[in-house]
Order: C-alpha cells, then sequence, then structure tokens
C-alpha cells in the first residue's frame, strides 16, 4: 500500500518539473549549482520526458489507482523529500537508502574547495588556535637539518648530471616539507613505498650520503648493482621499496603490504608517496577500492605539486585535487599545506595512529608546487612561467618557512646555518669523489638476482653483449668489468 502511495505522489509531483509552459520547476535541478535549471518538456518533447512520462503512468497503473483516488490525495500535506509515512528507504545490497520525489543530480562539486590544514603562516609563526603535534627541540632541529641537506644533496647532484658524470637526476625542490616532516611522523617499522620524489624519507631513516652517492654512479656498491637508473634508491634495512618510475604501480603494493602488516597484528602502517598524476592511472583507484574494503592501515599520501612534468592539474582532473576521491571510496582524509613541515609531520602522526589504531586507510593530499624542473630531461621553462617558479622557490620557501619557527623558539642560530652548510657540502663533495672512483659491477651481475638459476636464453644474451662488447669496445664504459 506505502509502495503504490509512494508512486501516486511521485507521479503528482512530475508535471511541474516537466511543465510545458517552460516555467521554473519549483525546486532545484542540480543541488548546489548556481545554473538555471534545465526546462523539459518544451516542445519537441524531448527523449528523457517521454521516459519518465512513460515510466511514471506505468507506475501509477502498476498501483492501479483511479484519478479521483489521486485527486483526493491532492491536498495532503507534503514532506520536505516529497514522501510522507514510514517506508521512506529500502535496504538495499550495501545499507538502507532513502527516497526522493525530486529527480536530483549530484553537483559536480561542493562550491567551496577543500580547506587546507596549515600550522605556521608565511612568516613561520604559527596561527593562533592551530592545533599541532608537539616536536622535541631535538626533532625539530633534526628536521630542519635534514630539509638543508636534502636541498643541498639535490643541487649537488644535479650538477654532476650537468657535468656528464651521472646519467639522470630529479630533485625535490620545494617539497623538502613533505619528505622529512612525513617520515619523522613516522616509525621505522612503517614500510615505506615511494615514487621517486622522496628521498628525503631514505634520508631521515638513515640512509647516508654515500649510499645515495654509490646508487646514482651505479657503482658495486650499489645495491641496485648498477641495473637502475640514478634515483632508483632502496633499502632492505630501511624499510624503503626500491622506487618505482612507472607510475602509481607501488600503490597497490603498499595496500598488500598494509594488510600483510595487519595480518601480523604490528604496530605499523604502510605508506605510499605518489603525485598528481599518478592518481589518473588505474593502479591509483584499484589500490584505493581495495584498502577500504579490506581496512588495511595504509597511508596514501600524495603530492599534489601541480604539474605531472608538462600537464597542469587543470588537465589532470576536474575534481577538486585528489582528497575528494577519498571519499567516493571510503576513505578519510585530509587536506594540508605541503610547504608547512608542521602541518605536515601533524597530520602524518595523527593519520599514522588513525591507520593503525583504527585499521583503516587515510587519504593524505599536500598541496605544494614542483619548483625544479621534473627531472635533468625537462625545461620546464618551456611551459610555464619562470615568475610563477621563482614565486614558489622564494617566497613560499618551506625550508626558510620553517627555519623561521625552529630560530624563533632560539634552537637555531645564524652560526650553526654555516657550519651545517658547509658540512653538508663537503661531506658530499666527499661522497661523489669516492663514489666516482668505485669500481662498477660486473657484466654477469646483469643477468642475476631474478632467477635462482640463469636460464639458457638469458645465458645466451650475455655471451651474445661479451661478444659485441669485445668488437666495439669504443662504445662501452671502460670501468665496468667484462
Ligand atoms: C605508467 C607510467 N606512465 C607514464 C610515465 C611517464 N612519466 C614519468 S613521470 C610522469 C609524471 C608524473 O607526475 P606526478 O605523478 O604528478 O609526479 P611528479 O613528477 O609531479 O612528482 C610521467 C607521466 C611513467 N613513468 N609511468
Amino acid at each position: 500500500m506505502a509502495a503504490m502511495w509512494l508512486a501516486r505522489r511521485a507521479a503528482r509531483r512530475l508535471p511541474p518539473l516537466l511543465s510545458r509552459q517552460g516555467g521554473e520547476p519549483t525546486r532545484p535541478w542540480f543541488l548546489g549549482s548556481t545554473a538555471p535549471p534545465p526546462v523539459l518538456g518544451s516542445p519537441p518533447l524531448p527523449a528523457v520526458e517521454r521516459i519518465f512520462r512513460r515510466g511514471f503512468c506505468s507506475v501509477r497503473r502498476f498501483a492501479g489507482e483511479s484519478s479521483a483516488a489521486a485527486a483526493a490525495d491532492a491536498d495532503e500535506e507534503e514532506p520536505e523529500n516529497g514522501f510522507a509515512g514510514g517506508d521512506q528507504a529500502i535496504d538495499f545490497p550495501g545499507g538502507k537508502v532513502s527516497f526522493m520525489a525530486e529527480m536530483n543530480f549530484l553537483p559536480e562539486s561542493h562550491g567551496e574547495r577543500i580547506k587546507c590544514y596549515r600550522v605556521l603562516d608565511d612568516d613561520g609563526k604559527t596561527i593562533s588556535g592551530s592545533r599541532f603535534q608537539e616536536v622535541s627541540k631535538e626533532v625539530a632541529v633534526k628536521m630542519y637539518s635534514e630539509m638543508v641537506t636534502l636541498h643541498i644533496m639535490d643541487n649537488i647532484f644535479y650538477e654532476a648530471q650537468r657535468q656528464g658524470r651521472i646519467s639522470f637526476y630529479l630533485t625535490s625542490n620545494g617539497e623538502e616539507a613533505i619528505n622529512i616532516a612525513s617520515a619523522a611522523a613516522l616509525s621505522i617499522d612503517d614500510i615505506v613505498l615511494p615514487q621517486y620524489r622522496e628521498p628525503g624519507v631514505l634520508m631521515w631513516r638513515g640512509f647516508t650520503l654515500q649510499e645515495f652517492a654509490n646508487q646514482c654512479f651505479g657503482n658495486n656498491m650499489d645495491y641496485g648493482k648498477g641495473r637502475q637508473m640514478p634515483i632508483h634508491y632502496g633499502s632492505n634495512r630501511l624499510n624503503y621499496f626500491t622506487v618505482s618510475s612507472p607510475i602509481a604501480t607501488q600503490l597497490p603494493h603498499a595496500v598488500g603490504a598494509a594488510y600483510s602488516l595487519k595480518m601480523d597484528k604490528k604496530d605499523a602502517c604502510a605508506i605510499t608517496y605518489f603525485g598528481d598524476g599518478g592518481t589518473s592511472e588505474g593502479d591509483f583507484h584499484a589500490a584505493l577500492n581495495f584498502a577500504a574494503v579490506m581496512e588495511a592501515p595504509v597511508i596514501f599520501f600524495c603530492r599534489n605539486n601541480g604539474w605531472a612534468i608538462s600537464t597542469p592539474t587543470t588537465e589532470q582532473f576536474r575534481s577538486d585535487g585528489v582528497v575528494i576521491r577519498g571519499q567516493a571510496y571510503g576513505i578519510r582524509g585530509i587536506r594540508v599545506d605541503g610547504n608547512d613541515a608542521l602541518a605536515v609531520y601533524s597530520a602524518v602522526h595523527a593519520a599514522r595512529e588513525m591507520a593503525i589504531a583504527e585499521g583503516r586507510p587515510i587519504l593524505v593530499e599536500a598541496l605544494t608546487y614542483r619548483v625544479g624542473h621534473h627531472s635533468t630531461s625537462d625545461d620546464s621553462t618551456k611551459y610555464r612561467p619562470v615568475d610563477e617558479i621563482e614565486h614558489w622557490r622564494t617566497a613560499r620557501d618551506p625550508i626558510s618557512r620553517y627555519r623561521k619557527w625552529v630560530q624563533g623558539n632560539d634552537w637555531w642560530s645564524d652560526a650553526e646555518e654555516s657550519e651545517l652548510r658547509s658540512r653538508v657540502r663537503k661531506e658530499l663533495l666527499q661522497a661523489i669523489q669516492v663514489a666516482e672512483r668505485m669500481q662498477k659491477p660486473p657484466v654477469a651481475e646483469l643477468f642475476t638476482d631474478v632467477y635462482d638459476q640463469v636460464p639458457s636464453n638469458l645465458r645466451e644474451q650475455e655471451q651474445l653483449l661479451r661478444d659485441t662488447i669485445m668488437k666495439h669496445p669504443a662504445d662501452y664504459p671502460t670501468d665496468v668489468p667484462v
């Protein structure tokens, strides 16, 4: 009976919506939209109207209502959603859903953009009323020192590439706070699955400048045995998966790693980093969905730096950034100022606690800007204005902003600053010299570590490579033992 009544009420509400006179419907068509509602029903009759008229009429026929009975209902008071009575919701698979009589489409946006959590203002002062995780002097100073170290390492390795000493490099310029502050909020037992612009996380965990240099020079001490391009760092010891250049492939892996931590009842989570460009990959969506339904303790950390090589975010997605998408998958999230070390630290600290204690994924979107070129293979001045880059490099620099706060607490001095900078520079130049002089892994290593027993086709390839090197020695590096 209730269903019949619902159908009758729905049918009765149709005429104003589909008015042939072209008058305004009585209710907003698109929730929250400022655009005028479309007027359906102006001649010629649009297909959608024909469908709805047919649909609603057939419901009335099914309900077996007479027009007299419908007319008798006409004066009844209407509730807000167009329905009255008890049966306004049905247990569909997935839960109870209420009905509405209006054909209201969900809006494409909420109008106002999701707010961004921030602790430090542009001058490095804590914003009044801001809530953040306390940091000890020791941690605060280590965070600052490592942000500076990362910046210097980037500049020196970048130069080394320009001098032809390494084949490739990619900086984290402008994203030092994201790197170091997020790492500082984690525990060493948390498993990191990086993209490629997060070497600071590894640095925080104790990867030495010499280890960074060994990887970039692909020498005998490189854990990847020289088989990868520079910047593909990884460390078993430090729970840091080897960098994955194919975008977003690390995200589903992170969900699996997090789920295994949960099964083992470990007091740890997984964290995976990715850029705004990575969110267009299918792996991003698969990973978020899996994490939500499996209740995996994983932190999805998106570095939304505005650019995916030359693709700006306006061409990447039309959603309000990335954090909003968490909701669609049933994942809690926060948008944070990625150039504010204290905000990043506090958000990741809280995310980690929730992920582990409640067994759930958390999405963190850090808003920032890629100050450097995408990599040494890129010239970003070809596709974005130089003054935009300069603005972010100077006025919005996360390092100087955080320094003001640390120095404002009397935890840092100008003398310490110059001592740090000259020490790190010296250590790096020394590390590069050592790495450069060290022998390269022998050719044979190219074919190991995948199969327990090297299969015959790979042995053939190895022989072919040796023969080719012997035949054309000038085309091959002399420092790789054949
Ligand atoms: C699956 C895949 N597609 C394309 C590429 C080429 N590629 C390398 S980096 C990059 C841009 C990634 O941008 P984003 O994820 O925003 O990270 P960012 O470089 O800005 O830190 C692309 C498209 C790739 N490495 N992997």
